[in-house]
């Protein structure tokens, strides 16, 4: 399998975490977001993703995008560990956790959105970070209160093994403090992070371990 990636994107971060947990070896393939304009912007990248976002995990000559399909396709082709609950309630709970970041949190603080209100609408470095950090605080505390009411509470966001959800939650905390969030708010979160990075495949999937980290 080969993972277009970049070491500090939240969704390609999913992906290694998945890949991880799974023990599956692939190869990364580089993309970096900012050099030259943004690699992912090329010609060449948008012929593998025509969305030019990362990641894209290619695997038996398929190209596949989106971090939750690639999740649920490795999911699916690797079944152990499982990522989703089986029970239909639990799994829909466990989506649902994963979907307050990757449908209402990421897409509204990535790269693209930010400097498009930048550009667009002259923002500041300041007024764009405050946006993010505003996005992101209402869905973080949303998923604090889920977590704390499910009830299958334990280790990770349901249950003690980790889901779709951790998988989720623990790269956009990394984004999360970038925008300087207070993130003392969210003791559950913050214990469920804990419990993830004592893993070693959330911690082999950190951006700072990764071959392109800077
Ligand atoms: N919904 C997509 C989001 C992918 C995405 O937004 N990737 C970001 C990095 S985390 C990206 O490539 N950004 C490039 C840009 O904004 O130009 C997924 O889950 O794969």
């Amino acid at each position: 399998m080969k993972l277009y990636t970049f070491f500090r994107s939240s969704a390609s971060y999913r992906v290694r975490i998945a890949l991880n947990l799974k023990g599956i070896a692939y190869e990364q393939v580089p993309i970096h977001l900012r050099r030259g304009g943004g690699e992912q912007l090329t010609a060449a990248y948008r012929a593998v993703n025509p969305q030019a976002l990362v990641p894209a995990l290619e695997d038996n000559g398929r190209i596949l995008t989106q971090s939750l399909a690639i999740i649920e396709y490795i999911d699916e082709k690797h079944p152990h560990p499982p990522l989703l609950p089986t029970d239909p309630a639990d799994k829909a709970l466990v989506r649902s956790m994963a979907m307050v970041i990757a449908c209402e949190v990421h897409p509204i603080q990535n790269l693209r959105v930010l400097n498009h209100v930048k550009k667009e609408y002259g923002q500041t470095d300041d007024q764009v970070n405050r946006w993010a950090q505003h996005w992101i605080d209402l869905g973080l505390s949303a998923l604090e209160q889920m977590i704390v009411a499910q009830t299958r509470r334990g280790k990770f966001c349901f249950g003690d093994a980790p889901t779709l959800a951790d998988i989720c939650l623990v790269p956009q905390l990394g984004n999360a403090r970038r925008y300087g969030c207070d993130l003392s708010k969210y003791p559950a979160i913050l214990e469920t992070e804990n419990n993830c990075m004592a893993l070693t495949a959330f911690a082999e999937a950190a951006p700072e371990k990764q071959p392109d980290a800077e």
